[in-house]
């Protein structure tokens, strides 16, 4: 086989992987942050729920701001569908959690959840 017919198969069975779950993919339905902003350097978990079930150890998050990004660790939640996320203790300020979880069903779900550390 050659390399260009190998690279547009690879990109055909990416296409298809794509459009075949348009609209099934895991939704972050709700978090254990956003609405009130944690508590300044005190660690949290973080609570990420989703409309399916998630194959936990397959996600990755990295949180960005304080001028840095940082790879998080998960854990399985108490459901299927949760994720668990450890934040560290952090400064005061605005921050991002880009987080990319693998669905029971198969599908990649990338997004961001943004919250604030209160000031002390
Ligand atoms: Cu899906």
């Amino acid at each position: 086989m050659t390399r260009s017919l190998l690279a547009t198969l690879v990109a055909l069975a990416a296409l298809a992987l794509g459009a075949g779950g348009a609209g099934a993919h895991a939704v972050l339905t709700a978090s254990s942050v956003g609405k009130s902003a944690l508590a300044p350097d005190a660690p949290a978990t973080v609570t990420l729920t989703f409309n399916s079930g998630i194959e936990s150890g397959l996600g990755k998050v990295v949180l960005r701001g304080a001028g840095e990004d940082r790879q998080l660790g998960t854990h399985a939640g108490e459901q299927a569908n949760q994720v668990l996320v450890e934040v560290p203790a952090l400064p005061p300020g605005a921050y991002a959690l880009h987080f990319k979880v693998l669905a029971v069903d198969g599908h990649v779900t990338e997004s961001v959840l943004r919250f604030k550390v209160a000031a002390r």
